[in-house]
């Protein structure tokens, strides 16, 4: 029932981020064929470089004769040269076409949390206790969060299930491994994959215990295994991580390279999978009594509620606690 739209239609009426870093801009608009009103969120992402379309010798097999593989270095690579100075040359390249693929994210209809969320804005950091929890966060988490429907398609195989890499199905113990919607699927530098759970209810890592460790244990493992299988990376190359607060309240791990600083790489934001597991063989309720940092958004209405109780966006000099007091000054 998702409608289906014309990407080239889109309708531009701001900018909501425009990052130089990730090569990324996040469009607002909408399709107005379709409709005047909704809104679409656009992102478009310019391609990680993949090693092999760098190559300069054309491997001599069966399948380069018919169809040569595309390379910056190919005789259909438009160079201008802005100045050559010395031993330094600078130059403006147009690879053949295949190489200018950008990949694009469409959010349609889009709702105002999602608009927050793919905004630039003020961030805080609070730090959550288990108190600030039960009375402002789960309250808040339970009136208002994206829908979990895409999640359940994936569970019940009714959408992306052509991208399923590995799948579990113990009622209590079982996941689902899949590329992530961040991922271009193409590129194994930026491999980026979700392990999600099959079990419902566990909404994120402040709910786990130590019931929950064959679970944890299982998605480690096979997860590795499949991912070994399947793209043949090495299990000890492989950053995998919860995030928190997480944006899906349904848990699910991030998998990704070690060697690729992939979006959404943030420490305030990731607690890894292996010392997750840990801490629950040290504590079974550690998740239940440790205080969780976690970042809030200009815009996101939680912020309201934290600075209500924390001022969090006050700016005042920390209270030192007489020992880390400096002494004073005596003459
Ligand atoms: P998160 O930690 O809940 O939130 O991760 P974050 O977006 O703040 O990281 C959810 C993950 O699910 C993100 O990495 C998303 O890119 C990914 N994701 C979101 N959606 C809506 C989809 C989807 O429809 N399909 C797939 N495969 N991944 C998705």
């Amino acid at each position: 029932n998702t409608p289906t739209y014309d990407l080239t239609k889109f309708h531009l009426k701001r900018i909501l981020n425009n990052n130089s870093k990730c090569k990324s801009i996040t469009l607002l608009g909408t399709f107005p064929d379709i409709s005047k009103t909704d809104s679409a969120i656009v992102v478009f992402e310019k391609n990680a470089y993949r090693e092999s379309d760098v190559a300069t010798e054309v491997v001599a097999d069966d399948d380069a004769e018919t169809k040569p593989k595309p390379s910056y270095f190919s005789t259909d690579l438009k160079v201008r040269t802005d100045f050559i100075n010395n031993i330094y040359g600078s130059f403006q390249c147009v690879p053949t076409q295949e190489l200018c693929t950008v990949k694009s994210t469409v959010i349609y209809p889009a709702t105002e949390k999602h608009i927050e969320k793919y905004s630039i804005c003020q961030k805080y950091i609070i730090n959550e206790t288990p108190d600030l929890y039960e009375s402002i966060t789960l309250p808040y988490i339970e009136s208002s969060q994206f829908s979990l429907e895409w999640v359940y398609n994936i569970l019940e195989h009714k959408q992306e299930t052509e991208r399923i890499v590995f799948e579990d199905t113990h009622p209590e113990n079982g996941f689902i491994l899949l590329p992530d919607l961040k991922w271009d699927g193409r590129n194994l530098e930026t491999l980026y994959l979700l392990g999600i759970v099959r079990k419902r209810g566990i909404k994120s890592l402040r709910d786990l215990n130590a019931s929950h460790l064959p679970l944890l244990h299982n998605v480690r493992s096979s997860a590795k295994q499949a991912i070994l299988e399947r793209y043949g990376l090495n299990p000890n190359q492989l950053r995998m991580y919860f995030h928190y607060q997480p944006s899906f309240y349904h848990l699910h791990v991030h998998i990704n390279p070690i060697r690729n600083d992939a979006p959404g790489i943030w420490c305030e934001k990731s607690h890894m999978l292996d010392t997750v597991i840990n801490n629950l063989e040290l504590l079974p309720d550690y998740y239940q009594r440790a205080s969780l940092p976690f970042v809030l958004y200009e815009g996101n209405n939680l912020l309201e509620l934290y600075d209500k109780q924390l001022q969090v966006r006050k700016v005042a000099a920390p209270e030192l606690s007489e020992a880390e007091a400096p002494e004073a000054f005596t003459d």
